[in-house]
């Protein structure tokens, strides 16, 4: 059985027209992956904004952050000819430059507000920009949880030295306390729990092995949201499935009576992204009860296959209303979309 998906008649909700550049000589390539929450009876995106500049024929270039820099960027340009330049024709993403890995794109992540949850006006400026050494390509996909009066912001974190999940937060969106990395190089998708279980704040995250291994989902616990210890590996990626290259968790998973409810991305060796959903046990999140054995969502729209990174929907954000579920996602990485799913419909996707 297949859970109903009701794409929001308003797709896209956001494009890169929508999006004033945060420097001049810079244009906006891609508006994607929000993460979502309430704030003061509105609903807020935190999206990423992914820039590069104008290309030139016969050049590649791309804006890596520098704060000696008097706008804070400079720019990194080399001739398409270059013997020492490495392009994936297939995959727009990233390059190599004498064999350092690089990305196309410069990501920030922007405010953007809605009374209707449909209808999102983005502020004209970066909200928050990568900071230090471990950011200097960008900040990437945060996923947003309210946790004990404070939103929690946890990003990715894009480097020469790797990608990491960095953490913010904040009680009125104005200041942000920064708490730097939580877990280094190479980890992403991290979503925390909105509450204790057993006394200890936990989350989901995604270590990448490099050879042995692969991109697999973890929990970890930690006593003070900062430190995280205790990490356990929770799900693999299933050869010949949706999800058999990689998978990593959306945002915060959504406590429900039959366990706590955790949407999550998954690609296949085709690199085609599409959603499904882990059902984790209430008292030990550890414990999985239930997996989707058929994506609950796969990238069918074409604002959904043709992009950027074309057939791919990816989600780390999302607010819910009883049993209404409010996916935000980015398409094809490009723009922003939305989907309301039923969590009882879900829920029995997974017998559960
Ligand atoms: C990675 C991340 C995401 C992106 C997908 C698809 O998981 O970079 O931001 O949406 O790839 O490109």
């Amino acid at each position: 059985m297949k859970a109903a998906i009701r794409r929001f008649p308003e797709n896209p909700l956001l494009t890169p027209s929508d999006i004033t550049p945060s420097h001049p000589g810079l244009s906006v390539e891609c508006v994607f992956n929000p993460g979502a929450f309430r704030y003061q009876g509105r609903i807020g995106l935190l999206l990423r904004v992914a820039e590069r500049p104008l290309q030139e024929a016969g050049w590649i270039s791309t804006p890596l952050l520098d704060p000696r820099s008097p706008d804070g960027v400079t720019i990194l340009r080399i001739r398409e000819d270059d013997p020492e330049l490495k392009i994936s024709g297939r995959d727009a993403r990233g390059f190599e430059h004498k064999g350092r890995g690089y990305l196309t794109t410069l990501s920030h992540l922007r405010l953007a507000w809605s009374d209707d949850g449909r209808n999102f006006k983005a502020d004209p400026a970066p909200t928050l920009i990568g900071s230090g050494t471990h950011e200097d390509f960008g900040i990437e996909d945060c996923r947003v949880e309210l946790i004990e009066g404070r939103h929690h912001l946890t990003y990715t974190a894009v480097s020469t030295f790797g990608v990491g999940c960095g953490l913010i937060t904040t009680a009125d969106w104005k200041t942000f306390e920064r708490h730097g990395l939580i877990l280094p190089p190479h980890n992403k998708d991290v979503g925390l729990f909105p509450e204790k279980i057993a006394g200890a704040r936990w989350m989901l995250h995604r270590p990448s092995g490099l050879g042995l291994g692969g991109h697999y989902i973890w929990t970890a616990r930690s006593p003070d949201g900062l430190h995280w210890g205790a990490h356990t590996c929770i799900a693999t990626t299933r050869p010949g499935h949706w999800d058999s290259e990689r998978i990593g968790a959306g945002a915060a998973p959504i406590r429900t009576k039959c366990g706590w409810l955790s949407i999550y991305h998954g690609a296949d060796q085709a690199g085609r992204y599409s959603l499904g959903a882990l059902l984790l046990d209430l008292e030990n999140p550890c414990r999985v009860l239930a997996r989707s054995d058929e994506p609950l969502m796969t990238a069918d729209e074409s604002y959904e296959r043709n992009g950027f990174y074309g057939n791919t929907v990816f989600t780390n954000g999302h607010v819910t209303e009883g049993d209404r579920l409010l996916l935000y996602y980015g398409a094809a990485d490009s723009i922003v979309c939305g989907a309301e799913f039923s969590i009882e419909d879900i829920l029995a996707t997974l017998n559960a």
